[in-house]
């Protein structure tokens, strides 16, 4: 008998748990307990509470909810709320020391595979929780991208490895045209999109024209040498405060060395190399390089529209390349390599209209405050994104070399503060169209 939907499912769920916590494994058993249970900065949690916090979701939303099983630790359920406790009072929480909080995550993930065996032949069921999976698929996808950032920000030598990005193919620059009228923003069909990328609807933009590659440390170093960080007029009245404030000079993590600039990654100094994408600025930072360049930073919209348009159909595709999962040709994700991949390295992953690595690399920047798309319903609890919606947050769009391929598509949306930059966060610039390209 083949194998029917519900168990092919059943199995990719599976496949996708499994590789997942390879991952959180990875990350949390490269550092001895110490520095498992120290915080490397104020902005981080220490990385064994991560650890506990992703097998305490997973038990809340898996074996609890879908499940209807007994709590495993209802006791611990306050220490990994992340709303009752905020990042910089986490060390001094009594937290599960290292060996119970790997105990603990195990124990959890043993009972999701037997809730998973449980609903081998129902399948409309495994259909419909299947969504519950990928959620906590994600979401420890997620948590092992902030671990990722906890890495960058630890002091002392390197103890992660990857090979080097690939060197580029082809060579990209300057802008692409996307002429005006409607594409199809958000999904409603992808069945592991997440709340804030749903509804599918339509947005009819003008003509813009938007960067073909992120920008680059090279033309990131130019603003720097210009006295961009010593210009008000390329600065909004919070960035510049900002800038004052924090003693902006650079993108985080870089130093001067000699003439030109290095950078400290994951543990090692080397020199800035000029035709990757600039990574750790902030929205603040971003935008005044967008002024400076006579520019400014795309939309959430117009960053989709670019990623995901097809001028031939008038679809919107789930990635720019087209409707197919990611592969390393395609895009530079999930931590096979530890820094932003050098422009035209990825010819196979850009949009019909020649913008290349929109997904991967780094995230990028919009000029878009988060809220739901219209007709935007919370799903399953308004605490995933509902309550992050106003002006506080930006929305960064594209995924970073650090994001899976599971938490990552041409709808998901990342959001954070404007001055934000420990996240692997880039940018590209858009402007409008003049009126004879729009023509
Ligand atoms: C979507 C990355 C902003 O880390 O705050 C993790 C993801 N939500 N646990 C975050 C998330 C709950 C979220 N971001
Ligand atoms: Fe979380």
């Amino acid at each position: 008998r083949p194998a029917t939907e519900g168990e092919q499912l059943r199995s990719r769920i599976a496949a996708e748990l499994e590789r997942t916590r390879a991952r959180t494994a990875l990350l949390t058993d490269a550092v001895d307990d110490d520095d498992l249970v120290r915080q490397h900065s104020t902005l981080m949690s220490p990385l064994v509470w991560d650890l506990a916090h992703v097998g305490n979701q997973e038990e809340l939303w898996l074996v609890r909810d879908v499940g209807g099983r007994e709590p495993v630790r209802r006791d611990i359920d306050d220490l990994y709320d992340a709303f009752k406790q905020p990042r910089k009072d986490r060390p001094a929480l009594p937290l599960l020391p290292p060996a119970e909080a790997r105990a603990y995550v195990r124990t959890v993930r043993d009972k999701v595979y037997d809730l998973l065996d449980g609903i081998r032949f129902t399948e409309r069921r495994l259909v419909e929780d299947g969504f519950a999976f990928g959620m906590i698929v994600q979401h420890e996808q997620q948590h092992d991208e902030t671990m990722l950032a906890t890495h960058q920000l630890r002091a002392g030598g390197p103890v992660l490895d990857a090979a080097p990005p690939p060197e580029p193919r082809v060579r990209v620059g300057g802008e692409v045209l996307v002429p005006a009228g409607p594409f199809t923003m958000g999904t409603s069909t992808d069945p592991w999109a997440l709340d804030n990328e749903r509804p599918a609807h339509t947005v009819d933009l003008p003509a813009y024209a938007i960067d073909a590659a992120p920008v680059t440390n090279g033309q990131y170093r130019a603003f720097i040498a210009d006295g961009g960080y010593d210009e008000p007029r390329w600065w909004s009245e919070a960035g510049w405060r900002h800038r004052v404030e924090a003693g902006l000079s650079a993108p985080m993590h870089w130093r001067r060395d000699g003439d030109g600039w290095a950078y400290r990654r994951f543990g090692r100094w080397s020199p800035v190399r000029d035709d990757e994408p600039v990574v750790h600025v902030c929205f603040h930072e971003a935008a005044a390089y967008a002024a400076w360049a006579g520019k400014r930073l795309p939309t959430e919209a117009e960053w989709e529209k670019a990623a995901r348009w097809d001028p031939a159909t008038g679809r919107s595709r789930r990635y720019p390349w087209g409707d197919e999962d990611p592969t390393g040709a395609h895009a530079n994700l999930g931590q096979r390599h530890l820094w932003p991949a050098p422009v035209g390295a990825y010819p196979d992953g850009a949009s019909p209209l020649g913008v290349h690595q929109l997904i991967g690399d780094v995230w990028e920047w919009t000029s878009t405050p988060f809220r739901g798309h219209p007709g935007f319903v919370a799903f399953p609890y308004p605490e995933y994104s509902e309550v992050f919606f106003g002006d506080d947050h930006r929305v960064l769009r594209g995924g970073s070399f650090g994001t899976d391929r599971s938490a990552c598509r041409g709808t998901f949306r990342n959001w954070d503060y404007p001055i934000r930059r420990q996240i692997f966060s880039g940018f590209r610039c858009a402007r409008d169209a003049r009126p004879e390209e729009a023509a």
